[in-house]
């Protein structure tokens, strides 16, 4: 018989994904979900606190009973009231066994209504059965993409595969294969981004990701380095991966790209106790040495259940000048006491990295998944989770600070969202932000609902046809 018809379908890479318990392989993966026999055991008491009220508009992206988490979200260049966002969705895809998939959800109206989508089971994703780690991006004209981690609970096919809307999010395409089904590796958390500048690489995609693979290497009985694929035919073809870590940085996880405003592609990921960032200013075909920023990553917020894992987040200032074309990097860290989001700065095009600057305008308890974002007047955003209003330092609320400075001094933080308890379940990784010019829309997965995880996003007012004036971060 055909060998290769044959052969036993390799068998290690997900099991050894989920057997690793420490690692941070990526939660929908490490976590299967199952609605009709595991109620989501997420809780218990929704504290919305009357005297705490938001300060901003709040939008609910998803109303479905199983969870979605573990957010991103990016704003159309040609049409700021068209947004996409993506969570796991733990609604599944119609037909099959309860499990994850990628949501993408849309707005053609700044966040008022949402179409709620599972991205297509299409392409290399008929051959997975689970997805995931759903990212998304625009370009520069408008389209639409989002990276979605497939694979399988018994057979160890996993795919990573990028769609295309090319309607503001409305329908998507067939999905395109950015790397598939290898022995002994497992790809995951993919993250991207797209070049909305004017330059030569205008309209790339890339996607970065962990391969974790099994046996000997930097994280003892796996490695764990990072990889890069990008399209320069709007989403056709990808390039063979390449891989941009290398001797010393094999045990890392949790890459995610971003541009500057010449289209300078950076990449940034953890790797123990600290971030990596490198940088390619050719469009992914060669990399910087390794710039790294040290970390004091905080213990488990609740001692793992939830899981908190701390990865860095990146955004380049998009404003070019002696001010702008800074690289901000943020990520939770005790060094000061208690979990806090600090943020470093680089004016040198990451070769040098300033003091951190605590984000968090109140220390007190725990600050972490934060996300960064800049605008194009040059305003900085961070996001995070925040227990500060609990004094039993459980409940969260999401606030955002806002730097008019570039990043050398904070505003006072603004309340995001209704305060909410985070249950004992995966709430994922990270959340997500991006920016207009003036305003920023973070999205966060939120338990307000009964212990239900829906996706809820935040920023201007859009009702009413009026000048929005949430979040404005001027003066
Ligand atoms: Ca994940
Ligand atoms: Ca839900
Ligand atoms: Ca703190």
């Amino acid at each position: 018989m055909s060998s290769a018809l044959s052969a036993p379908r390799e068998t290690v890479p997900i099991r050894f994904a989920i057997a690793h318990g420490p690692m941070w392989v990526s939660g929908v993966v490490a976590t299967r979900y199952t609605p009709a026999t595991a109620p989501h055991p997420g809780v218990l008491a929704v504290a919305a606190n009357a005297t705490l009220l938001p300060v901003v508009a709040q939008y609910r992206v998803t109303n479905h009973p199983d969870p979605q988490n573990e957010v991103s979200v990016a704003m159309n260049p040609r049409n700021g009231r068209n947004l996409v966002a993506s969570a796991n969705d733990y609604r599944g895809y119609p037909g099959l066994p309860g499990d994850g998939w990628c949501g993408v959800y849309s707005t053609q109206n700044g966040g008022t209504t949402w179409l709620e989508q599972v991205v297509p089971r299409n392409g290399p994703l008929t051959q997975v059965t689970v997805s995931g780690d759903p990212s998304v991006a625009f370009d520069a004209d408008g389209n639409a993409y989002i990276t979605c981690l497939g694979f399988s609970r018994t057979l160890n096919d996993n795919v990573l595969a990028v769609t295309k809307s090319t309607d503001g999010g409305r329908t998507w395409g067939t999905a395109v294969l950015v790397e598939g089904t290898t022995p002994n590796v497992f790809h995951d958390k993919p993250y991207m981004a797209a070049d909305t500048t004017s330059g030569v690489t205008r309209n790339n995609v890339y996607v970065t990701w962990t391969r974790f693979i099994s046996g000997p290497g930097e994280c003892g009985n796996y490695a764990a380095p990072i990889y890069f694929s990008r399209s320069i035919d709007g989403g056709l073809t990808f390039s063979t991966p390449t891989e941009i870590s290398s001797a010393g940085y094999r045990c890392s996880q949790a890459s995610q790209p971003a541009i500057g405003p010449s289209g300078e592609v950076y990449v940034s990921w953890v790797n123990g106790a600290r971030s990596v960032v490198v940088k390619s200013t050719d469009g992914g075909s060669t990399w910087s040495a390794k710039m790294t920023i040290p970390m004091n990553s905080p213990p488990e917020i609740y001692g793992g259940a939830p899981r908190t894992p701390h990865f860095p987040a990146i955004a380049v200032n998009p404003v070019n000048g002696p001010m702008g074309n800074r690289v901000h990097l943020v990520w939770a860290d005790d060094r000061f006491g208690t979990a806090d989001i600090l943020m470093s700065t680089s004016s040198d095009g990451g070769l040098t990295w300033g003091f951190p600057v605590r984000v968090n305008d109140v220390a007190t308890n725990a600050q972490f998944f934060p996300w960064v974002a800049a605008s194009a007047t040059g305003k900085v955003f961070v996001s995070f989770y925040d227990q500060r209003d609990d004094p039993n330092a459980r409940l969260l609320t999401v606030y955002v600070a806002a730097s008019v400075d570039f990043g050398a001094t904070f505003q006072p933080n603004r309340r995001a969202s209704e305060q909410f308890d985070p249950g004992n379940w995966f709430i994922g990784d990270y959340n997500g932000m991006t920016a207009s010019a003036d305003f920023a829309y973070p999205v966060w997965t939120d338990l307000r609902n009964g212990g239900n995880e829906e996706v809820y996003m935040a920023g201007p007012a859009m009702l009413g046809g009026g000048l929005p004036r949430m979040y404005n971060a001027g003066p």
